[in-house]
């Protein structure tokens, strides 16, 4: 018995290391690979792997963006476990924006050098396309050339159900409207079974990936994102980068990856707990590695903190997201710790100490 576990374990450590010269030859990986990757490698390899891939696609380069939220309402039809955001209508924690009030907060903006106005919040049931139509326009007379990413595809999948349009004519509508870019939310994890245990009124995972495809195809670009570090294996973890590797490979229209923590403060999953500092820095490292057609990983440092997010730049990401400006209230309502705003001397000192070279982009990743 005991030797052959020692035979075991050789074997794993031959595996890993032919897995390894694959990527380095820049090879696409297996499922089985990846989830080899996962269980059995040794996190310095993860490391210096997603390193190097992230060298050959950014260089030396960080990128970060001038932006901020506007969250209208965290009032909502679903009932997500993980959620500490949500509150019933009534709540002394809920909201629901008057249009004047969120207009009122871009207009805070209108001199900065923001470039991005990122959108989302609760499915709220008294809003509509419509609503939202002329919301988006609204900003635009503000501020006229900042970027409008806006709605989950969640938020998405409801409004054009509600207007009876199709998923082309919705997201046709909302462009038409000032939608220039859709943020990566609503993807937590695509697994159906695991999907409908944790957030099961939730759009199905692949209405989610029909809705980004359908964005793809009208020329809007989106991120992704993936929930981790609750009830997930990591066979499901892989399925769901799976599942974005192959539809990226149809549309190319995926710009980046972000992995969210499952954070456990104020929701119905705080048993669950939080995974270590390691397995964050596995699932960054494993995601650069997997998603070889991702231009981008972003460590989102809002979610990370900023510690984490300077280990997770050695670990394949190669953005950390923006200002945000203390204008997004999901992750301090989740459990973390301090006020979500950074200037862009904070962002990039953060990106020098660890020897990188700061980059300014625009939603689009154009340099700046
Ligand atoms: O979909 C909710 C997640 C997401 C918790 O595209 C939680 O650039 C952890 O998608 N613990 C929304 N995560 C945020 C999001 C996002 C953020 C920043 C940038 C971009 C982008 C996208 O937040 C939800 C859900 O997966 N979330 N609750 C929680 N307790
Ligand atoms: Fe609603 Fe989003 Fe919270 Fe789910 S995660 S309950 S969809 S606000």
């Amino acid at each position: 018995m005991f030797y052959n576990d020692i035979i075991k374990k050789s074997d794993i450590e031959v595996r890993i290391k032919d897995i390894a010269l694959k990527i380095l030859d820049n090879q696409r990986i297996s499922f089985d690979e990846g989830v080899l990757l996962f269980k059995d490698a040794p996190l310095g390899l993860l490391g210096m792997l997603a390193f190097e891939i992230k060298k050959r696609k950014s260089g030396m380069k960080v990128f970060y963006n001038r932006n901020f939220h506007i969250e209208p309402t965290n009032i909502c039809v679903n009932a997500c476990k993980f959620c500490s955001y949500k509150k019933p209508k009534g709540d002394a924690q809920a909201w629901e924006l008057p249009l004047d009030e969120i207009l009122r907060r871009v207009a805070v903006y209108k001199n900065s050098q923001a470039t991005e106005v990122h959108i989302v919040g609760g499915v709220h049931p008294e809003r509509d396309i419509d609503y939202y139509c002329n919301l988006m326009q609204e900003v635009k007379k503000i501020i006229p050339g900042i970027v409008v990413k806006a709605f989950t595809a969640v938020e998405i999948e409801y409004m054009i159900n509600k207007a009876g349009l199709s998923l082309y004519d919705g997201l046709k509508k909302l462009k038409d409207n000032g939608l220039e870019c859709i943020p990566g939310g609503g993807a937590e994890i695509f697994d159906e079974t695991l999907r409908a245990e944790i957030c099961p009124e939730k759009t199905k995972s692949d209405v989610w990936l029909k809705i980004h495809q359908t964005a793809h195809q009208l020329g809007i670009p989106s991120n992704a994102t993936m929930l981790y570090g609750h009830k997930e294996s990591y066979e499901n973890r892989i399925d769901h980068l799976s599942r974005l590797r192959d539809l990226q490979d149809k549309t190319h229209g995926f710009s980046a990856f972000i992995p969210l923590k499952y954070r456990k403060e104020n929701n119905s999953m705080t048993e669950v707990g939080e995974v270590p500092l390691t397995e964050d820095l596995r699932n960054y490292a494993v995601s650069r590695i997997f998603l070889d057609n991702f231009p981008h990983i972003k460590a989102y440092w809002v979610m990370s903190g900023q510690e984490t997010t300077k280990l997770a730049l050695q670990y394949g990401a190669d953005d950390i997201d923006g200002t945000v400006n203390d204008s997004t209230k999901i992750y301090t309502m989740a459990g973390v710790e301090g006020k979500p705003v950074m200037t862009v001397e904070d962002l990039t000192s953060l990106i020098k100490s660890v020897g990188l070279t700061p980059v300014e982009r625009d939603t689009f990743y154009n340099e700046i």
